[in-house]
């Protein structure tokens, strides 16, 4: 019996398989009428993926007390949403696997109006099911999607069903291997969208390439009526721009003022309306221009160093992923006082709050997909992936003036199949999508010997800025004065950038309770970045540099039982916030630069 079941659920589960990939979030979702999901959900934790054999989104209800029924959610545990799974209860600490998530609401359908259901994030797979038939599926654990439910949603009470699953792939992105704890769940807001029939679905108002003074981007309507006026309205400006969209939906988009340049001094932005004949969308945007010249970065045409440093998406005090305005606060207030003007955001797009509200402070922001060491590059499903993020990624967060660097790869390795290619394919894909900002793949394959760095990576041409990561003094002896480094570059007229560098310590651990504990102190640490500023100096086109990291994070490979205890140790700040000595040499860098 339990065979011939299983033929059938095979059958049935292959008719879902062409069933729809999510659609790209419009952009700005937050600001649309929305009707919040979030809260408590029902949950089945699922740890062999047996709910796809018993078709938990049916489910099934016994008519008579001898019927066969198993997976109901009722009774069963909750969830918060959002949030990762794994923090919230002890058995799903270091869970990777399925749980399926269940919530209803009550919706009743308008004429002439569309009904979107909008994810902020879902680590790392989702497959979504709406009064028990699947609506679709989305790939990818750190970027937006949605799927229109105006034709399935019902009169009165729906029942939404959620299946996650944040397994790792071979062929997933990131693949199988990564440092910092695989928070599944779904991690960011879920909204009910409501929109007219035609809705501004997305819009790109940035600086024209080069200029300080002339916007030049697009607005594009979805829906049965492509054809429309549009302006754009800037009140504090007095600025008021009109355009007509054309059969496809799309209206380019120019104008010029004497804005007040958005800078990390003086982070100005200005809200902005956007309004179509059946649709009306608020932003707060800023203007700078972004640039490259010769070996010099350029913000708002002037000389700017980057002072950053990187950060996990995870509140230290709660050891969970961050998700909220009051946890994006808290990191960045903790880059500000070091004295940053830079976040990289790593290793993969963050939450809408850490971009929006490192922007309002005036902290420039590099965001990164999370094509991260062991990628199946050889795999065209991947490049796919790749693409899609990538897109996912700008499509939200491209009218944010901070971001002024996409991260397209992190110490992937040369020698892997096809890796450049894809690489390489991938930036020009990023170009197309958005010509104003810079990318950069970081690197990690130089050599270092006789006190030489060779970083002969050619990734780095195609990259505007090239970034290395080195462990000199950690993973790494330093071979000779630091002082004396000498640097042999791929492409030795461009800006360089530390993107990453640093070294564990436990902090309080200064007197080391053993000889081999030197290695974990604070002042082993702080060795290490007083050789890193020395090295600085020799560094040719230096345009900025980017400790690994702020705060002591979480990660399964971490697993010391003294020093780490499932933590990388590389913070300047420990998981409590407490300040190393490293952090006080690096806020005196910074302090000086
Ligand atoms: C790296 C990675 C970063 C790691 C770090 C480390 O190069 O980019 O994700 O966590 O090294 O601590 O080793």
């Amino acid at each position: 019996a339990i065979a011939k079941h299983g033929v059938l659920t095979c059958f049935f589960i292959l008719l879902f398989v062409d069933m729809a990939t999510a659609q790209m979030a419009m952009i700005s979702a937050a600001e649309r009428k929305v009707t919040s999901l979030n809260g408590y959900w029902d949950v089945i934790i699922d740890p062999t993926g047996i709910g796809d054999w018993r078709q938990v989104w049916l489910e099934h209800k016994p008519e008579k007390k001898s019927d066969f029924f198993e997976y109901s959610f009722q009774g069963g545990p909750q969830l918060k949403v959002p949030g990762d799974f794994n923090s919230q209860k002890p058995e799903l600490t270091y869970f990777e696997g399925t749980v399926w998530y269940k919530k209803q609401f009550n919706y009743e359908p308008k004429k002439g109006k569309r009904l979107f259901i909008y994810f902020g994030a879902v680590n790392y797979r989702t497959d979504v099911f709406l009064n028990g038939k699947k609506i679709g599926s989305h790939e990818g654990g750190f970027t937006p999607f949605q799927f229109e439910i105006s034709a399935p949603v019902k009169a009165g009470l729906n029942t939404i069903i959620v299946k996650v699953n944040n397994t790792r792939y071979q062929n997933g992105i990131p693949g199988k291997g990564y440092d910092w704890l695989n928070y599944g769940g779904i991690t960011r807001d879920v909204n009910l969208i409501e929109t007219n029939n035609t809705y501004i679905d997305d819009y790109s108002i940035q600086l024209k390439k080069g200029s300080l003074n002339t916007v030049l981007g697009w607005v594009q309507l979805n829906g049965e009526r492509p054809r429309q006026n549009i302006s754009i309205n800037i009140p504090e400006l007095n600025l008021s721009y009109h355009a007509k969209t054309n059969d496809e939906g799309i209206a380019k988009v120019e104008f010029s003022s004497a804005f007040k340049l958005w800078s990390p001094s003086s982070p100005k932005l200005y809200r902005l309306i956007i309004e179509s004949e059946t649709d009306t969308v608020a932003d707060d945007i800023g203007f700078r221009s972004i640039e490259v010249k010769g070996s010099k970065i350029m913000l708002n045409g002037k000389p700017v160093f980057l002072k950053a440093v990187n950060i996990h998406e995870e509140n230290p005090y709660k050891a969970a992923r961050a998700r909220n305005k009051e946890d994006a606060l808290l990191l960045l207030n903790a880059a500000k006082k070091l004295g940053c003007n830079m976040v990289r955001l790593a290793h993969y797009p963050h939450n809408e709050n850490m971009v929006k509200e490192a922007e309002k402070m005036g902290l420039m922001v590099w965001s990164e997909i999370p094509v991260y060491q062991h990628i199946e590059f050889a795999d065209t499903v991947v490049t796919q992936k790749m693409e899609r993020m990538m897109e996912e990624m700008i499509k939200r967060d491209k009218n944010r003036c901070g971001v002024i660097i996409w991260s397209l790869s992190n110490e992937t390795y040369p020698s892997a199949p096809n890796r450049n290619n894809a690489l390489i394919a991938l930036t020009k894909k990023c170009r197309n999508v958005d010509s104003t900002r810079l990318i950069t793949h970081v690197i990690n394959s130089q050599q270092y010997e006789n006190n030489t760095f060779d970083v002969w990576d050619t990734l780095g041409r195609y990259a505007d800025i090239v970034s290395i990561n080195e462990y000199v003094g950690w993973y790494t002896p330093w071979q000779g004065l630091p002082a004396n480094t000498k640097w042999k570059l791929i492409c030795p007229e461009k800006p360089v950038f530390i993107s990453e560098f640093g070294g564990e310590a436990l902090y309080g651990s200064n007197n080391g309770p053993t000889d081999e504990a030197a290695y974990w102190t604070e002042a082993y640490q702080a060795k290490i970045y007083t050789s890193q500023v020395a090295m600085f100096g020799t560094v040719p086109n230096l345009c900025g540099v980017c400790p690994w990291l702020l705060f002591d994070y979480r990660s399964l490979g971490r697993m010391h039982p003294v020093y780490q205890k499932g933590y990388n140790r590389k913070g300047l700040l420990s998981e409590k916030g407490e300040k190393k000595k490293a952090w006080y040499m690096m806020k005196e860098y910074y302090s000086k630069k």
